[in-house]
């Protein structure tokens, strides 16, 4: 069975677990040993990132070369299209979320806290993010092989981090929007089981971090 070093509320853990759902994988889940970025941990990954895959003797970092990977091994359903276009763009998306939307995010974490809250830095951070939904929205308002019904390596990473979103705004006090484009995608991913399953499971542990910082 595979294993994936794991925690529940790490995002890029969740955007496995919604590709492990999708293909019915069989899988359990681990914590790193004495933590993410531990030595310990680091002395089987050597990145000391989350997520990780045990796949008998292969040991894998990075969420992408696993979702690769895991596409790669589990065929069906297949998640990247067979028009080498279509499948360039899924990995443009993929990369987008990982590279351009996500690191905006997470710059918002150590300001959850009232108590750490620089006001000025969420204002100028809020509108960063709302730049990045605003690219993302011209990204796929102009890919012609965008297909909703098909759930593809290019989306797993989206609806866990477009929920973090969603519960900065009105804990944080801005309001962002979401352009028409990005409206339908973002339903258009979640109508799939996959991610359905994996966005209620996460909402209570997300409620729980933010009920830790005391909001
Ligand atoms: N690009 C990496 C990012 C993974 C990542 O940043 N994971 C976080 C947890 S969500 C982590 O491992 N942080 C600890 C560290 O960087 O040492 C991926 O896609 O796997």
């Amino acid at each position: 069975m595979l294993t994936l070093y794991s925690t529940p509320e790490s995002l890029y853990c969740a955007k496995l677990r919604i590709l492990l759902r999708h293909k019915q994988a069989q899988w359990h889940e681990v914590a790193p040993e004495g933590g993410c970025g531990s030595t310990q941990y680091r002395e089987l990954v050597h990145s000391g990132t989350m997520p990780a895959l045990i796949d008998g003797d292969l040991v894998l970092a990075d969420s992408e070369a696993i979702a690769e990977y895991l596409n790669e091994t589990i065929a069906e359903p297949a998640m990247l299209p067979a028009n080498a276009s279509a499948r360039a763009k899924c990995r443009e998306r993929s990369r987008f979320h990982d590279t351009r939307l996500e690191p905006e995010v997470r710059k918002l974490f150590p300001h959850v806290a009232p108590a750490n809250r620089d006001a000025n830095f969420v204002h100028n951070q809020a509108q960063m993010v709302a730049l990045r939904l605003q690219e993302l929205s011209r990204l796929l308002q102009s890919d012609g092989w965008l297909d909703l019904q098909s759930l593809s390596l290019g989306d797993c990473g989206f609806p866990i981090c477009f929920a973090w979103i969603d519960a900065f705004a009105p804990v944080m006090g801005f309001e962002l929007e979401w352009p028409g484009k990005l409206y339908e995608y973002r339903a258009g991913v979640a109508a799939h089981e996959a991610v359905r399953i994996e966005l209620d499971d996460y909402a209570p542990g997300l409620q729980r971090w933010l009920e830790s910082k005391g909001v």
